[in-house]
């Protein structure tokens, strides 16, 4: 199985970063099917009977198919041995420990904060304008970001110290995001996004994702 071919579907979006990193973190080759959202790439037949959500991204691993970026970057951490320096556990306790930021990031960060922000005030024309939800959504941004600037204040380097996690590639893509709507970060999280933005594969992952875009637009 974990020679099997390794397929990306999705390009130029953040959850597709996510695995385009999580795959560089673990030096693996793949093929990328550099398909996009709202292009209606992603409303195929062929793709949909791979992900009936009709989004990006989509990983298939041999005849494995799985959807939805924080489960497919999970799935990597388990699938593969971690490199160096890479944080997987593999006990209950350390998996629940970095599950519980993935979940935390993915929920609070994404799904309750940004993602609101980006439907409602950059996609109007297609899920309408909020702008009380808009800055309510910022606002809540700001204030959930503070249990993430106490976790990385006392851990070090990353979520979990030195150690690099899934749980870092979530948090970073979302900073990156939050910047890239003009919410500006603070101080100890700024450092933070600065240093995982050194990491070799992001840096790689960052070029293959967004092939059209500099670094200094989307940071
Ligand atoms: N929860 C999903 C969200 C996927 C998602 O919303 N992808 C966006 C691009 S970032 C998409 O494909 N949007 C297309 C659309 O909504 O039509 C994940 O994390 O993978």
């Amino acid at each position: 199985m974990a020679e099997d071919q390794i397929t990306l579907w999705g390009h130029g979006s953040g959850r597709a970063m996510r695995v385009h990193w999580m795959l560089q973190e673990l030096g693996l080759d793949y093929e990328v099917k550099p398909i996009r959202s709202r292009t209606g790439e992603t409303l195929t037949d062929d793709y949909t009977a791979l992900n009936p959500k009709q989004k990006i991204p989509t990983l298939q691993h041999g005849d494995f198919v799985l959807t939805e970026s924080p489960a497919i970057i999970a799935y990597l951490a388990d699938a593969f041995d971690p490199p160096a320096g890479f944080y997987a556990p593999r006990d209950a306790v350390g998996r629940a420990k970095v599950n519980e930021w993935c979940v935390f990031v993915a929920m609070e960060l994404d799904a309750h904060s940004l993602y609101l922000v980006r439907r409602h005030e950059g996609l109007p024309e297609i899920y309408g304008a909020a702008p009380l939800a808009v800055a309510s959504a910022k606002e809540y941004y700001l204030k959930q970001l503070n249990a993430v600037s106490g976790q990385v204040a006392s851990a070090g380097t990353y979520l979990f110290g030195d150690a690099f996690s899934i749980a870092d590639i979530l948090l970073m893509t979302v900073l990156d995001w939050g910047r890239n709507v003009n919410i500006e970060l603070p101080g100890a999280l700024a450092d933070y996004q600065r240093r995982v933005g050194e990491r070799p594969a992001y840096q790689k992952a960052f070029a293959l994702n967004y092939t059209d875009r500099g670094i200094a637009d989307v940071r």
